[in-house]
C-alpha cells in the first residue's frame, strides 16, 4: 500500500521551488481558470447586497458542509445578504449533533410544504459542499424558480449546473478550505473576541479534520487553512465536540458490518440489512471502520434505510479508500452507472465515496416479513455483483490513473 508521505501533490505544493518558508498566502490555482475565485466571490456578493439567499446543504449533512455553509452566511452578511441554511434529510451523526448544539451553528431541518411554501422569500440559491445532486429538496427548489447564484464545493463534477458562479475544486480535500481561503483573502476578518468568529472557525477547522481524516489526507492548501485556523478556533470546544459518543444502534450497524464482511482482492464490502433513518451515518462510520483492516485498503458498506415519515426506502452506501490511485469518484459511477434521467447514483472526492439507490416500486416495511428478507437479498446480491465486477479477481482492484 502507497503511505501518504509519497503523495507527490502534497510535497510540490508544500515545497515550491526556492522558497525555504511556506507562505500562508494560499497560491492561485493551478487548475482553475484565470479568474481568482475570491475576487469572483466578492463581486457577486457585492452584486447581491441587501437579498436573501437560501443556502441548500445535502439531506446528510457532514462537518464540512455545515461548517462551510456557517463560514458563507457570516461572509454574506457582511454585504447585508441574510441567509438560511437548510437540509431536507437529518444530522444523523452523534457528532454533528454536538457540532451543532455546541456552536450554535444555525441550520436548520427544512421539510414540510409550510417550509417550502416560504421559497419566494429568497432571490437566490447557493450550494455548499454539495452540487445538489445529494439534496431531495434541490429539484422543488429550481422548479420554483429560484435562481442558482453560487457553487462552493470539492466534489467531482456531478451535473450541468447553471450558477452565475461556481468556485468548483475536487482537488481540495475540504470545503473548508475553501471558505478558510474566503475569509483569509479578506471576505471577512475574523476576531478573536467575537465567540460567533471563534465558534465558526472551530467548526470549520472540525470540517477540514473530517474531511482529510484528521489531516492525514490534507494536501498543502488544507494544512494552511488549518494553520490560519488554529490563530481562532477554540481548541477545548472542538475536543468537546469530538468527544460524542457513538450512539448502540451505531455500534450495532457497525458489528454487523464486521460479521458480514467479505474481502477480496484488499477490499473490503459489506451489507448491513435494514436501517432507521435517524441512523444512517452509521454507513459512513462503518466504512471508516472497515478501511483500517489490514490488508484492506478499499471499504464499502451499504444498507436499506428506511424513511418512516415520507414511506420510503433507499439503499445508501459508502466508500472508503486509502489506495491514493482508485478514484473513489469513478469507481462508483462505474460500477452502478446512472438512472433512466442519466443521473449517476452517486460519486465522490479524494479518499471517499457515496451513492444513493431509490428502493422505489419495492419501498415498503412489513414487522417480521418474509417479503423484508427477501427484498434486502436481492439488493445485496445485486449490489456485490456490481461492486465484485469492477474487482477483477485475476488482475487485482481496477486501475482508475
Ligand atoms: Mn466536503
Amino acid at each position: 500500500m502507497m503511505t501518504f508521505n509519497s503523495d507527490s501533490e502534497v510535497l510540490e505544493e508544500a515545497l515550491p521551488n526556492g522558497s525555504s518558508a511556506i507562505s500562508l498566502v494560499p497560491k492561485p490555482d493551478p487548475d482553475s481558470d484565470s479568474d481568482d475565485p475570491v475576487k469572483a466571490v466578492r463581486r457577486l456578493l457585492e452584486a447581491h447586497r441587501e437579498e436573501r439567499h437560501l443556502v441548500l446543504l445535502q439531506d446528510f449533512p457532514d462537518p464540512d458542509a455545515l461548517s462551510s455553509a456557517w463560514a458563507y452566511k457570516l461572509i454574506a452578511a457582511n454585504y447585508k445578504i441574510e441567509c438560511d441554511i437548510v437540509y431536507a434529510g437529518t444530522l444523523s451523526h452523534q457528532e454533528n449533533i454536538a457540532l451543532v448544539r455546541l456552536t450554535g451553528l444555525p441550520a436548520r431541518r427544512w421539510l414540510s410544504a409550510a417550509d417550502r411554501s416560504h421559497l419566494s422569500d429568497y432571490q437566490g440559491l447557493v450550494l455548499v459542499d454539495n452540487q445538489g445532486t445529494t439534496s431531495q429538496l434541490y429539484e422543488h427548489i429550481r422548479e420554483a424558480g429560484l435562481p442558482l447564484v453560487l457553487v462552493i464545493d470539492h466534489h467531482a463534477p456531478q451535473s450541468k449546473l447553471d450558477a452565475e458562479y461556481i468556485d468548483l475544486r475536487p482537488h481540495i480535500r475540504a470545503t473548508a478550505t475553501i471558505l478558510t481561503q474566503y475569509l483569509q483573502q479578506g471576505l471577512l476578518n475574523l476576531d478573536r473576541n467575537n465567540s460567533k468568529h471563534t465558534k465558526c472557525a472551530t467548526a470549520l477547522m472540525h470540517g477540514l479534520r473530517a474531511d482529510t481524516n484528521q489531516l492525514m489526507h490534507a494536501g498543502a492548501s488544507d494544512f494552511m487553512a488549518a494553520a490560519y485556523l488554529s490563530q481562532f478556533y477554540d481548541g477545548q470546544l472542538l475536543s468537546a465536540v469530538l468527544q460524542a459518543s457513538r450512539s448502540k444502534r451505531v455500534m450495532d450497524v457497525i458489528e454487523r458490518s464486521l460479521r458480514n464482511r467479505k474481502v477480496q482482492n484488499n477490499v473490503s464490502i459489506a451489507g448491513v440489512g435494514y436501517l432507521r433513518y435517524d441512523d444512517r451515518d452509521a454507513i459512513p462510520q462503518a466504512a471508516d471502520f472497515l478501511v483500517t483492516e489490514e490488508n484492506v485498503h478499499t471499504a464499502v458498506v451499504y444498507g436499506i434505510v428506511h424513511d418512516e415519515d415520507e414511506e420510503r426506502e433507499v439503499v445508501i452506501g459508502s466508500l472508503r479508500t486509502s489506495k491514493i490511485t482508485l478514484d473513489p469518484d469513478e469507481f462508483i459511477k462505474e460500477a452502478f452507472g446512472q438512472d433512466s434521467e442519466g443521473r449517476f447514483f452517486g460519486g465522490g472526492r479524494s479518499m471517499a465515496g457515496g451513492f444513493e439507490i431509490p428502493v422505489g416500486f419495492l419501498s415498503g416495511f412489513y414487522e417480521n416479513s418474509e417479503y423484508n428478507r427477501l427484498k434486502w437479498e436481492v439488493f445485496d446480491t445485486q449490489i456485490k455483483q456490481k461492486l465484485w465486477r469492477l474487482v477483477n479477481p485475476e488482475e487485482g482492484m481496477i486501475n482508475t490513473d
